[in-house]
C-alpha cells in the first residue's frame, strides 16, 4: 500500500488544488488531504469548515481522506509511513520556497520524498488568497474553486465582510 500525503492550508479549497489531489490519487494506492493547522496564521476558514470544503469537493475520489495535523509534516508523514508528500508548483515564485521545504523535510525524514506535480495551465495564476479577495468584493468565483462548494465560499465571505 503506497500511501501519499497531500498537504496545505486549503483556505479554502480551489480548482488548482484539486487537480493537484485528482493526480496524485491516479499515481499512490491512497492519500491523505492534510489541512495543517498553523497556530501562527489566520484563516478565514475554520479547520473544520476546510475539511468539510474539502470533503465535499473531492467526494468522488474513492481512495482518499481527509485529516487536520498541527507540527511538523515529516512527523505525520512518518507516523502514517507514507512514502511521499504531493505538492503543486505554480510558477518560478513556489520553486524557491518548495525547494528549500523539500530539502529540509528529507533531512527530518528520510524515508520519505516530496513529489512535485506542475499545475494545469489554467491553474497557474490560481490561489485561496486570489479566490478570497475576488468572493470578498462580490466577483464571480465560479472558475475558481469545485462547484459542489461556489455558493457556500461566496457565502461564508460575504457574512465575514458584513
Ligand atoms: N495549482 C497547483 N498547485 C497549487 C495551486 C494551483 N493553483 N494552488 C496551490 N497549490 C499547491 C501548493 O503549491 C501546495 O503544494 C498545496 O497546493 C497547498 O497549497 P496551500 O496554499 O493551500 O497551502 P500552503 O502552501 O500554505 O501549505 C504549506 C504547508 C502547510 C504544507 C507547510 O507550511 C507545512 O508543511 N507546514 C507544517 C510545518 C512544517 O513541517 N514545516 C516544514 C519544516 S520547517
Amino acid at each position: 500500500m503506497r500511501l501519499a500525503v497531500c498537504p496545505g492550508s486549503f483556505d479554502p479549497i480551489t480548482k488548482g488544488h484539486l487537480d493537484i489531489i485528482n493526480r496524485a490519487s491516479k499515481l499512490f494506492d491512497r492519500i491523505i488531504v492534510l489541512v495543517v493547522v498553523n497556530v501562527e496564521k489566520h484563516p478565514s476558514f475554520t479547520t473544520e469548515e476546510r475539511v468539510e470544503l474539502i470533503r465535499r469537493a473531492t467526494a468522488g475520489i474513492p481512495n482518499m481522506e481527509v485529516d487536520t495535523f498541527s507540527g511538523l509534516l515529516m512527523d505525520y508523514v512518518r507516523d502514517k509511513n507514507a512514502v511521499a508528500i504531493v505538492k503543486g508548483l505554480r510558477a518560478v515564485t513556489d520553486f524557491e520556497y518548495e525547494f528549500q521545504m523539500a530539502l529540509i523535510n528529507k533531512k527530518l525524514n528520510p524515508s520519505a520524498d516530496t513529489l512535485f506535480l506542475t499545475t494545469a495551465a489554467e491553474n497557474m495564476y490560481l490561489s485561496s488568497s486570489i479566490v478570497k479577495q475576488i468572493a470578498s468584493f462580490g466577483g464571480d468565483i465560479a472558475d475558481f474553486v469545485p462547484e459542489e462548494i461556489v455558493e457556500d465560499v461566496k457565502c461564508r465571505l460575504c457574512r465575514k465582510e458584513e
